[in-house]
């Protein structure tokens, strides 16, 4: 099959499901075109299969706001007609789906008739997309898309609650690719940075306010006070200035480590001991997943998709957003027994097994094959 594939090309959760998906998808044999106005990060190699093409947005002085959306489309419409594409996939409804939807509509004045399938992914339903500015654009744009997905259970009900969707949603959880996500022997590492064998615990995300990073930190603090440990912080937002100020504040700077935007993430989850996502929503928790993978288990909130993968007890712990005490009460219960961790280690890499990519990508592939028959059979 010929897919275009349409995500933000950064760090950010929906861009690396939408650019591991096109990745497996050219493995498996399929052309993947990806669409964005900048090379996806995950993007790292050559394959055959995998055509990138660049939305380049022309600015004019007029502008105050480039017209990404109206470039993005023009640039679909091209794309779909010169490589005679069978099918649109477009990650966060915001721009993508409206943008997809516009071209389909152009497309169709030159006799091509192109199926969109629509991802959700969280902010764009839970947050961003319930905003006024945006909502009446995001119902009609998923109404008016071919097939429907949301990476859990918990975003498709928030999407139905939240909007009055007129169409089925599928659910097709996120996925993890274990050859790349395992632990790594890199105990060199994990001495240099936790000499005296202190514990390792980590967190990873774009800093965002809807992280709670600073419960991170509170919680960190607690654990802290009892057993000897190190924390890792991962990634950059806009909020990375006001915890790397509280840290002096509170005065945990020497146990404290703020390591930026990472690559290799797989290399430093492999020393860490416990992942900690205290997010007030998530709609699946996709860092989580890759800690777990690397045999970390993980401190959540029981918010939005963190239930179906973090099973309370087994994988990790869950609490209510904003409860500093119970997190770390729980991070103690695991990190204090090494009995105990190395249970909740390999529970949690079980758990990932659950969402290898090689038993998630069958069910994209099948759902691509369903709505471009319906669309064949419309046409
Ligand atoms: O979490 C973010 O702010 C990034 C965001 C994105 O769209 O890039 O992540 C969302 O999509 C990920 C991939 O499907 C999910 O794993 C995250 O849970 C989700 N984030 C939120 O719902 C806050």
């Amino acid at each position: 099959m010929k897919i275009g594939i349409v995500c933000y090309p950064t760090f950010g959760g929906s861009g690396v499901v939408a650019t591991e998906l096109g990745k497996a998808l050219a493995g498996k044999g399929h052309h993947i075109h990806f669409i964005t106005y900048s090379q996806p990060v995950r993007l790292d190699f050559f394959s055959e299969n995998i055509s990138y093409h660049e939305v380049e947005v022309a600015n004019y002085p007029l502008f105050d706001y480039v017209p990404y959306e109206s470039a993005l489309t023009s640039k679909l419409v091209d794309v779909v007609r010169y490589e005679q594409l069978d099918l649109l996939h477009v990650h966060y409804a915001i721009p993508h789906a409206s943008a997809a939807y516009l071209a389909k509509l152009i497309l169709a004045e030159h006799g091509i008739q192109i199926p969109i399938i629509t991802t959700l992914h969280g902010t764009d339903i839970t947050l961003v997309g319930r905003d006024a500015s945006f909502e009446p654009v995001v119902t009609f744009a998923i109404n008016h898309s071919d097939g429907i997905t949301t990476v859990s259970d918990s975003l498709r009900k928030d999407t139905f609650a939240n909007f009055k969707i007129k169409k089925p949603i599928e659910v097709i959880p996120n996925f993890i690719d274990l050859r790349r996500f395992s632990k790594k022997p890199k105990d060199h590492f994990k001495k240099a940075i936790a000499p005296f064998g202190e514990r390792l615990i980590v967190h990873t995300s774009n800093f965002r306010k809807v992280k709670r990073v600073q419960d991170v930190v509170e919680v960190f603090k607690k654990v802290n006070a009892v057993i000897p440990s190190k924390l890792l912080l991962i990634g950059d937002g806009p909020e990375r200035a006001g915890i790397e100020r509280l840290c002096r504040e509170i005065h945990l700077c020497d146990e404290v480590r703020f390591l930026g935007k990472q690559e290799a993430i797989e290399e430093i989850l492999s020393v860490c001991d416990l992942f900690i996502m205290p997010s007030e929503s998530e709609s699946f928790g996709l860092a989580a997943l890759e800690a777990m993978a690397c045999q970390v288990p993980v401190i959540s909130t029981n918010t939005g998709g963190l239930p179906e993968l973090n099973i309370n007890g087994v994988t990790g712990y869950m609490s209510n957003v904003g409860d500093t005490e119970d997190m770390s009460a729980n991070a103690l219960k695991i990190l204090k027994d090494n009995n105990v961790l190395q249970q909740f280690k390999q529970n949690a890499l079980m758990r990932a097994k659950e969402f290898d990519i090689h038993k998630i990508l069958p069910l994209y592939e099948s759902y691509y094959a369903r709505i471009v028959e319906d669309q064949m059979v419309k046409s």
